[in-house]
Protein backbone atom coordinates (compact mmCIF):
# COMPACT_ATOMS: atom_id res chain seq x y z
CA UNK A 1 0.00 0.00 0.00
CA UNK A 2 1.26 3.44 -0.95
CA UNK A 3 1.53 5.80 1.90
CA UNK A 4 -1.40 7.94 1.57
CA UNK A 5 -0.09 10.77 3.63
CA UNK A 6 -2.30 10.56 6.07
CA UNK A 7 -1.94 8.77 9.54
CA UNK A 8 -4.03 5.66 10.04
CA UNK A 9 -6.43 5.16 11.98
CA UNK A 10 -5.69 2.56 15.48
CA UNK A 11 -7.73 0.09 14.07
CA UNK A 12 -6.77 0.10 11.00
CA UNK A 13 -2.85 0.48 11.94
CA UNK A 14 -3.70 -2.49 14.47
CA UNK A 15 -4.85 -4.76 11.41
CA UNK A 16 -2.11 -4.13 8.96
CA UNK A 17 0.61 -4.33 11.44
CA UNK A 18 -0.81 -7.82 12.63
CA UNK A 19 -1.23 -8.78 9.04
CA UNK A 20 2.17 -7.55 7.84
CA UNK A 21 3.95 -9.04 11.03
CA UNK A 22 2.14 -12.49 11.69
CA UNK A 23 1.07 -13.75 8.50
CA UNK A 24 3.94 -14.41 5.85
CA UNK A 25 3.33 -13.22 1.94
CA UNK A 26 2.61 -16.66 0.13
CA UNK A 27 4.39 -16.93 -3.31
CA UNK A 28 1.56 -16.85 -5.05
CA UNK A 29 0.35 -13.51 -3.92
CA UNK A 30 2.40 -11.28 -6.82
CA UNK A 31 1.38 -13.24 -10.10
CA UNK A 32 -2.26 -13.40 -9.00
CA UNK A 33 -1.67 -9.54 -7.89
CA UNK A 34 -0.43 -9.19 -11.55
CA UNK A 35 -3.33 -11.05 -13.39
CA UNK A 36 -5.63 -9.04 -11.30
CA UNK A 37 -4.19 -5.63 -12.15
CA UNK A 38 -4.54 -6.41 -16.01
CA UNK A 39 -8.29 -8.11 -15.55
CA UNK A 40 -9.09 -4.92 -14.05
CA UNK A 41 -7.59 -2.38 -16.67
CA UNK A 42 -9.21 -4.43 -19.58
CA UNK A 43 -13.23 -4.05 -17.49
CA UNK A 44 -12.58 -0.61 -16.43
CA UNK A 45 -11.42 0.65 -19.98
CA UNK A 46 -14.10 -0.84 -21.61
CA UNK A 47 -16.40 0.84 -18.41
CA UNK A 48 -17.58 -2.30 -16.82
CA UNK A 49 -18.17 -2.69 -13.13
CA UNK A 50 -16.19 -5.08 -11.55
CA UNK A 51 -16.88 -7.08 -8.67
CA UNK A 52 -14.45 -9.35 -6.18
CA UNK A 53 -16.63 -12.52 -4.93
CA UNK A 54 -15.39 -14.31 -2.03
CA UNK A 55 -15.95 -17.86 -1.18
CA UNK A 56 -15.43 -20.88 0.23
CA UNK A 57 -14.04 -21.68 3.96
CA UNK A 58 -10.29 -21.29 5.34
CA UNK A 59 -8.01 -23.78 6.32
CA UNK A 60 -6.12 -23.26 9.68
CA UNK A 61 -2.93 -25.61 9.87
CA UNK A 62 -2.32 -26.42 13.32
CA UNK A 63 1.34 -27.96 12.25
CA UNK A 64 4.15 -26.16 9.92
CA UNK A 65 4.70 -29.36 8.61
CA UNK A 66 0.91 -29.18 8.39
CA UNK A 67 -0.87 -33.20 8.76
CA UNK A 68 -3.21 -31.49 11.05
CA UNK A 69 -5.84 -28.31 10.41
CA UNK A 70 -9.13 -27.07 11.53
CA UNK A 71 -11.84 -26.26 8.75
CA UNK A 72 -15.28 -24.87 8.51
CA UNK A 73 -18.90 -25.71 6.69
CA UNK A 74 -19.01 -23.52 3.65
CA UNK A 75 -19.47 -25.84 0.70
CA UNK A 76 -18.71 -21.93 -1.40
CA UNK A 77 -22.04 -22.13 -3.26
CA UNK A 78 -22.96 -18.92 -2.39
CA UNK A 79 -20.25 -17.14 -3.88
CA UNK A 80 -20.14 -19.57 -6.93
CA UNK A 81 -23.76 -19.13 -7.17
CA UNK A 82 -23.82 -15.39 -6.92
CA UNK A 83 -20.77 -14.89 -9.49
CA UNK A 84 -23.07 -16.27 -12.25
CA UNK A 85 -25.42 -13.90 -11.46
CA UNK A 86 -23.50 -10.80 -11.39
CA UNK A 87 -22.01 -12.23 -14.44
CA UNK A 88 -25.44 -12.29 -16.08
CA UNK A 89 -26.05 -8.78 -14.81
CA UNK A 90 -23.37 -7.52 -16.97
CA UNK A 91 -20.35 -7.74 -13.83
CA UNK A 92 -16.91 -8.55 -14.56
CA UNK A 93 -15.70 -10.95 -11.23
CA UNK A 94 -12.72 -11.70 -10.00
CA UNK A 95 -13.59 -15.16 -8.43
CA UNK A 96 -11.26 -15.20 -4.58
CA UNK A 97 -12.22 -18.74 -3.24
CA UNK A 98 -11.01 -22.04 -1.65
CA UNK A 99 -9.52 -24.50 -3.96
CA UNK A 100 -11.87 -26.90 -4.32
CA UNK A 101 -14.75 -25.23 -3.22
CA UNK A 102 -17.73 -24.81 -5.78
CA UNK A 103 -16.79 -23.06 -8.78
CA UNK A 104 -18.91 -20.92 -11.07
CA UNK A 105 -21.40 -23.04 -13.57
CA UNK A 106 -19.45 -26.74 -13.27
CA UNK A 107 -20.64 -25.92 -9.85
CA UNK A 108 -24.08 -27.37 -10.83
CA UNK A 109 -22.67 -30.94 -11.73
CA UNK A 110 -20.77 -31.01 -8.10
CA UNK A 111 -21.32 -34.67 -7.49
CA UNK A 112 -21.91 -36.29 -10.60
CA UNK A 113 -19.52 -38.71 -11.94
CA UNK A 114 -19.05 -37.39 -15.31
CA UNK A 115 -17.51 -40.62 -16.41
CA UNK A 116 -20.58 -42.42 -15.76
CA UNK A 117 -22.27 -39.50 -17.91
CA UNK A 118 -20.29 -39.55 -21.09
CA UNK A 119 -20.10 -42.17 -23.56
CA UNK A 120 -17.38 -42.64 -26.65
CA UNK A 121 -19.04 -42.81 -30.16
CA UNK A 122 -16.14 -42.81 -32.56
CA UNK A 123 -13.69 -46.01 -33.86
CA UNK A 124 -10.89 -46.69 -30.92
CA UNK A 125 -7.34 -45.14 -31.68
CA UNK A 126 -8.80 -42.41 -34.04
CA UNK A 127 -7.42 -38.82 -33.48
CA UNK A 128 -10.19 -37.13 -32.33
CA UNK A 129 -12.86 -38.44 -30.43
CA UNK A 130 -16.51 -37.92 -30.19
CA UNK A 131 -17.89 -37.82 -27.28
CA UNK A 132 -21.51 -38.22 -25.90
CA UNK A 133 -23.52 -36.85 -23.14
CA UNK A 134 -26.04 -37.93 -21.10
CA UNK A 135 -28.58 -35.18 -20.07
CA UNK A 136 -30.38 -36.46 -17.90
CA UNK A 137 -27.08 -37.09 -15.86
CA UNK A 138 -25.89 -33.38 -16.53
CA UNK A 139 -28.93 -31.66 -16.77
CA UNK A 140 -29.42 -28.20 -18.99
CA UNK A 141 -25.32 -28.90 -19.98
CA UNK A 142 -25.99 -27.24 -23.61
CA UNK A 143 -27.36 -24.37 -22.04
CA UNK A 144 -24.58 -24.04 -19.22
CA UNK A 145 -22.13 -24.97 -21.45
CA UNK A 146 -22.35 -22.08 -23.36
CA UNK A 147 -22.92 -19.55 -20.92
CA UNK A 148 -19.31 -20.49 -19.80
CA UNK A 149 -17.84 -20.41 -23.30
CA UNK A 150 -18.92 -16.87 -23.41
CA UNK A 151 -17.84 -16.03 -20.39
CA UNK A 152 -14.62 -17.22 -21.20
CA UNK A 153 -14.38 -15.48 -24.54
CA UNK A 154 -14.96 -12.26 -23.51
CA UNK A 155 -12.56 -12.59 -20.54
CA UNK A 156 -15.51 -11.98 -17.46
CA UNK A 157 -14.34 -14.39 -14.88
CA UNK A 158 -10.99 -14.31 -13.54
CA UNK A 159 -9.83 -17.31 -10.64
CA UNK A 160 -7.91 -16.84 -7.97
CA UNK A 161 -7.34 -19.68 -5.72
CA UNK A 162 -6.64 -19.62 -1.77
CA UNK A 163 -6.48 -22.40 0.59
CA UNK A 164 -4.64 -21.26 3.78
CA UNK A 165 -5.86 -17.70 6.24
CA UNK A 166 -2.60 -16.09 5.06
CA UNK A 167 -3.50 -16.83 1.55
CA UNK A 168 -6.88 -15.50 1.95
CA UNK A 169 -5.55 -12.30 3.60
CA UNK A 170 -2.84 -11.26 1.27
CA UNK A 171 -5.02 -11.78 -1.69
CA UNK A 172 -7.83 -9.85 -0.47
CA UNK A 173 -5.59 -6.90 0.10
CA UNK A 174 -3.37 -7.74 -3.22
CA UNK A 175 -7.21 -7.45 -4.69
CA UNK A 176 -8.60 -4.28 -3.06
CA UNK A 177 -5.63 -2.38 -3.98
CA UNK A 178 -6.10 -3.24 -7.64
CA UNK A 179 -9.62 -2.76 -7.40
CA UNK A 180 -9.40 0.84 -6.26
CA UNK A 181 -8.65 2.73 -8.78
CA UNK A 182 -12.43 1.78 -9.90
CA UNK A 183 -14.09 3.91 -7.36
CA UNK A 184 -17.74 3.46 -6.80
CA UNK A 185 -17.75 0.87 -10.02
CA UNK A 186 -15.95 -1.97 -7.76
CA UNK A 187 -17.91 -3.93 -5.33
CA UNK A 188 -16.53 -6.67 -2.57
CA UNK A 189 -18.97 -9.32 -1.98
CA UNK A 190 -17.03 -11.27 1.34
CA UNK A 191 -18.91 -14.32 1.27
CA UNK A 192 -16.24 -16.46 2.07
CA UNK A 193 -16.77 -17.86 5.74
CA UNK A 194 -13.38 -16.44 7.18
CA UNK A 195 -11.47 -18.51 10.37
CA UNK A 196 -12.04 -16.16 13.45
CA UNK A 197 -8.95 -18.02 15.19
CA UNK A 198 -5.81 -19.14 14.34
CA UNK A 199 -2.18 -20.35 15.58
CA UNK A 200 0.66 -17.57 14.60
CA UNK A 201 3.44 -19.28 12.55
CA UNK A 202 6.04 -18.59 15.28
CA UNK A 203 3.73 -20.54 18.15
CA UNK A 204 2.94 -23.39 16.34
CA UNK A 205 4.83 -27.09 16.25
CA UNK A 206 7.08 -27.52 13.52
CA UNK A 207 5.96 -31.36 13.42
CA UNK A 208 3.10 -33.56 14.06
CA UNK A 209 1.76 -33.01 17.27
CA UNK A 210 1.84 -36.58 19.05
CA UNK A 211 -1.13 -38.24 20.31
CA UNK A 212 1.34 -40.45 22.71
CA UNK A 213 1.74 -36.51 24.77
CA UNK A 214 -2.10 -37.02 25.67
CA UNK A 215 -4.94 -34.99 25.08
CA UNK A 216 -4.61 -31.48 23.15
CA UNK A 217 -5.11 -28.09 24.57
CA UNK A 218 -4.58 -25.30 21.93
CA UNK A 219 -5.16 -21.51 22.25
CA UNK A 220 -5.68 -19.36 19.24
CA UNK A 221 -5.59 -15.78 18.75
CA UNK A 222 -7.92 -13.95 17.06
CA UNK A 223 -7.04 -12.92 13.21
CA UNK A 224 -7.48 -9.47 12.51
CA UNK A 225 -10.92 -7.99 11.23
CA UNK A 226 -9.37 -6.44 7.44
CA UNK A 227 -12.75 -4.98 6.92
CA UNK A 228 -11.19 -2.35 8.75
CA UNK A 229 -8.68 -1.38 6.28
CA UNK A 230 -10.14 -2.43 3.39
CA UNK A 231 -13.04 -0.02 3.82
CA UNK A 232 -11.09 3.01 5.16
CA UNK A 233 -7.41 2.45 3.67
CA UNK A 234 -7.16 -0.45 1.13
CA UNK A 235 -10.04 0.56 -1.08
CA UNK A 236 -11.97 3.43 0.40
CA UNK A 237 -14.85 4.51 -2.55
CA UNK A 238 -16.07 0.84 -3.26
CA UNK A 239 -19.18 -0.25 -2.68
CA UNK A 240 -18.64 -2.76 0.42
CA UNK A 241 -20.96 -6.01 1.02
CA UNK A 242 -19.83 -8.43 4.22
CA UNK A 243 -21.93 -11.24 5.50
CA UNK A 244 -22.82 -12.05 8.62
CA UNK A 245 -23.46 -16.08 9.63
CA UNK A 246 -25.26 -17.30 13.21
CA UNK A 247 -26.83 -20.26 14.06
CA UNK A 248 -29.20 -18.58 16.28
CA UNK A 249 -31.56 -16.49 14.19
CA UNK A 250 -32.92 -14.24 17.34
CA UNK A 251 -29.17 -12.38 17.13
CA UNK A 252 -28.43 -12.22 13.63
CA UNK A 253 -29.96 -9.01 12.30
CA UNK A 254 -28.55 -7.35 15.83
CA UNK A 255 -25.09 -8.60 14.76
CA UNK A 256 -25.36 -7.58 11.49
CA UNK A 257 -26.29 -4.32 12.38
CA UNK A 258 -23.53 -4.27 15.00
CA UNK A 259 -21.13 -5.20 12.04
CA UNK A 260 -22.18 -2.03 9.78
CA UNK A 261 -21.86 0.64 12.84
CA UNK A 262 -18.48 -0.42 13.38
CA UNK A 263 -17.19 -0.68 9.78
CA UNK A 264 -18.93 1.69 8.12
CA UNK A 265 -19.56 0.23 4.99
CA UNK A 266 -22.42 0.01 2.47
CA UNK A 267 -24.48 -3.52 3.59
CA UNK A 268 -24.20 -6.77 5.60
CA UNK A 269 -26.25 -9.88 4.49
CA UNK A 270 -27.63 -11.55 7.37
CA UNK A 271 -27.84 -15.17 7.09
CA UNK A 272 -28.73 -18.31 9.35
CA UNK A 273 -26.74 -21.67 8.86
CA UNK A 274 -30.56 -23.88 8.80
CA UNK A 275 -31.81 -21.61 6.67
CA UNK A 276 -29.22 -19.93 4.35
CA UNK A 277 -30.37 -21.30 0.92
CA UNK A 278 -34.25 -20.10 1.16
CA UNK A 279 -34.19 -16.73 3.50
CA UNK A 280 -32.07 -13.78 4.23
CA UNK A 281 -32.04 -10.36 5.36
CA UNK A 282 -30.27 -7.28 3.59
CA UNK A 283 -29.15 -4.66 6.45
CA UNK A 284 -28.08 -1.24 5.34
CA UNK A 285 -28.00 1.97 7.39
CA UNK A 286 -31.55 2.99 6.52
CA UNK A 287 -33.19 -0.46 5.82
CA UNK A 288 -33.77 -4.13 6.05
CA UNK A 289 -35.33 -6.16 3.34
CA UNK A 290 -36.05 -9.71 4.06
CA UNK A 291 -35.07 -11.94 0.65
CA UNK A 292 -37.19 -15.46 1.04
CA UNK A 293 -38.21 -18.33 -1.53
CA UNK A 294 -41.87 -18.73 -1.52
CA UNK A 295 -42.81 -22.63 -2.05
CA UNK A 296 -43.61 -21.80 -5.96
CA UNK A 297 -39.82 -20.58 -6.15
CA UNK A 298 -38.37 -23.61 -4.38
CA UNK A 299 -40.35 -25.67 -6.82
CA UNK A 300 -39.12 -23.71 -9.73
CA UNK A 301 -35.57 -24.24 -8.41
CA UNK A 302 -35.22 -20.16 -8.27
CA UNK A 303 -31.81 -19.34 -6.35
CA UNK A 304 -31.77 -17.36 -3.62
CA UNK A 305 -28.37 -15.65 -4.89
CA UNK A 306 -30.24 -14.64 -7.93
CA UNK A 307 -32.55 -12.68 -5.49
CA UNK A 308 -29.81 -11.04 -3.35
CA UNK A 309 -27.51 -10.02 -6.94
CA UNK A 310 -30.66 -8.67 -8.03
CA UNK A 311 -31.00 -6.75 -4.93
CA UNK A 312 -27.67 -5.98 -4.53
CA UNK A 313 -26.47 -4.65 -8.19
CA UNK A 314 -29.63 -2.12 -7.48
CA UNK A 315 -28.24 -0.67 -4.57
CA UNK A 316 -24.96 -0.40 -6.50
CA UNK A 317 -26.19 1.87 -8.74
CA UNK A 318 -27.74 4.08 -6.44
CA UNK A 319 -24.21 4.46 -4.76
CA UNK A 320 -22.52 4.78 -8.34
CA UNK A 321 -24.91 8.05 -8.62
CA UNK A 322 -25.04 9.10 -5.38
CA UNK A 323 -21.18 9.15 -5.49
CA UNK A 324 -21.58 10.88 -8.53
CA UNK A 325 -23.65 13.42 -7.66
CA UNK A 326 -21.59 14.26 -4.39
CA UNK A 327 -18.32 14.84 -6.54
CA UNK A 328 -19.99 17.07 -8.85
CA UNK A 329 -20.94 19.24 -5.63
C1 LIG B 1 -21.73 -16.34 4.70
O1 LIG B 1 -22.45 -16.02 5.60
C2 LIG B 1 -22.21 -17.20 3.53
O2 LIG B 1 -23.53 -16.86 3.20
C3 LIG B 1 -22.12 -18.72 3.85
C4 LIG B 1 -22.56 -19.49 2.60
C5 LIG B 1 -20.68 -19.08 4.22
C6 LIG B 1 -23.07 -19.08 5.00
P1 LIG B 1 -21.99 -21.82 1.57
O3 LIG B 1 -20.56 -21.43 1.24
O4 LIG B 1 -22.46 -20.88 2.78
O5 LIG B 1 -22.93 -21.56 0.41
O6 LIG B 1 -22.08 -23.23 2.09
N1 LIG B 1 -20.42 -15.98 4.67
C7 LIG B 1 -19.75 -15.22 5.70
C8 LIG B 1 -19.61 -16.00 6.96
C9 LIG B 1 -18.71 -15.38 7.96
O7 LIG B 1 -17.80 -16.03 8.35
N2 LIG B 1 -18.90 -14.14 8.36
C10 LIG B 1 -18.14 -13.60 9.48
C11 LIG B 1 -19.09 -13.50 10.66
O8 LIG B 1 -20.26 -13.85 10.53
C12 LIG B 1 -17.57 -12.24 9.24
S1 LIG B 1 -17.50 -11.61 7.66
O9 LIG B 1 -18.65 -13.05 11.73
Amino acid sequence: MEDSGFPLSPTVAFATNRMATEFAIPSQVESAATKMSEFVQFHSSAGRRVVLVTSGGTKVPLESKTVRFLDNFSSGRRGACSAEYFLASGYAVIFLHRHRSLYPFVRKYAGVNLLDALQTTSEEGSVTVRVEVDQKALPNIIHVLHCYQAVKKDRLLLSVEFNTLSEYLHLLKAAAQTLSPLGSKAMFYLAAAVSDFYIPASEMPEHKIQSSNGPLQITMKMVPKMLSPLVKEWAPQAFVISFKLETDPSIVVDRARKALDTYRHQVVVANVLDTRRGCVVIVTKESQTELVLSDEEILKEVEIEEKIVCNLSAAHSNFIEEQRIMTEQ
